[in-house]
């Protein structure tokens, strides 16, 4: 559970630390894993498609100015329940019961799981994203900060410097200043950088302004998850998606309770889903 300071700190900044998520002695586990899939994703030329890799070429601005090579690579993967990908300390990671009672602090007691992803350092171009909120850019929060819906936490494996975050700025209409850097990668006022040691993780508010960037030099490797409340609704082909990888990795037998409840009361929005197209395009968009 989150402390009534803790949720206050969220609901006023838009991001929420929590220190020491992983604990040390699982961090060389979820390293390893987690190199296995970067190594998978680079390698593969079709993992647009199969991985939902996200590219630097596609990102970056001014990108065109870059080689082929560079454009190539991949800062990002979205789809870590590919068969090809999936690793178990992926799913393990949802048996850890203090960082699902975080999220049900801030989202309440019926949550599913709604994405897997992972995001990394390039290997030799600085991963540089642009300013944007996780919604529309005139969509901010008017409840006090609570996350409508879904919750999006960063977990990092090693120390990182990556996140860029204008704290507060969910609650408020963005300023003429951030309305016309948004989707630049130029300073905005009050930015700050969120630092991350390995093992921690940082909630995030949708509507917060907020990049990402990470030189090639740096080792960032994170864990990029959503978890959704149950009366939320989800995308067709992503619910699809999912229980098509669920099956093929046989995960109804392999998982611990508290990850196999996120997957059910994921499965569960079957009647509640909509007809979406945006789950394979969205980060080609940004
Ligand atoms: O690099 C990050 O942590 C930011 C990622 C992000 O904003 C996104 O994937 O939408």
């Amino acid at each position: 559970m989150l402390t009534e300071e803790e949720i206050e700190r969220y609901k006023e900044d838009g991001i929420l630390v929590l220190k020491g998520m992983v604990p040390p002695e699982k961090l060389p586990e979820y390293r390893n894993a987690y190199e296995r899939m970067v190594e998978k994703v680079q390698a593969d030329p079709d993992r647009r498609k199969k991985y939902g890799a996200r590219f630097i070429g596609k990102t970056n601005n001014h990108s065109h100015e870059l080689d082929e090579a560079s454009k190539a690579e991949c800062w990002g993967a979205d789809f870590l329940l590919h068969p090809e990908l999936y690793e178990p300390v992926f799913t393990d990671y949802l048996e850890n019961e203090r960082l699902i009672n975080s999220v049900k602090s801030l989202l309440g007691p019926d949550i599913g799981l709604y994405g897997l992803k992972a995001i990394w350092s390039p290997a030799s171009v600085t991963y540089d994203l642009r300013w944007h909120r996780d919604g529309r850019q005139d969509v901010y929060s008017t409840d006090g900060g609570i996350p409508p819906g879904w919750l999006q936490f960063n977990t990092a494996l090693y120390r990182e410097e990556s996140f860029r975050v204008v704290r507060g700025s969910h609650r408020r209409p963005l300023t003429d200043e951030e309305n016309a850097r948004y989707g630049t990668v130029e300073e905005v006022a009050g930015e700050e950088v969120c630092a991350l040691e390995a093992g921690d993780v940082m909630f995030m508010h949708q509507a917060v302004l907020h990049r990402g960037r990470a030189d090639a030099s740096s080792r960032r490797r994170a864990l990029h998850y959503i978890l959704a409340r149950t009366d939320f609704s989800v995308g067709r082909r992503r619910l699809e998606q999912f229980k098509g990888w669920y099956e093929n990795l046989g995960l109804e037998e392999k998982l611990g309770p508290s990850s196999k409840l996120l997957f059910e009361n994921f499965f569960s929005w079957k009647d509640k889903a909509f007809d979406d197209i945006e789950y394979d395009s969205k980060y080609e968009e940004k």
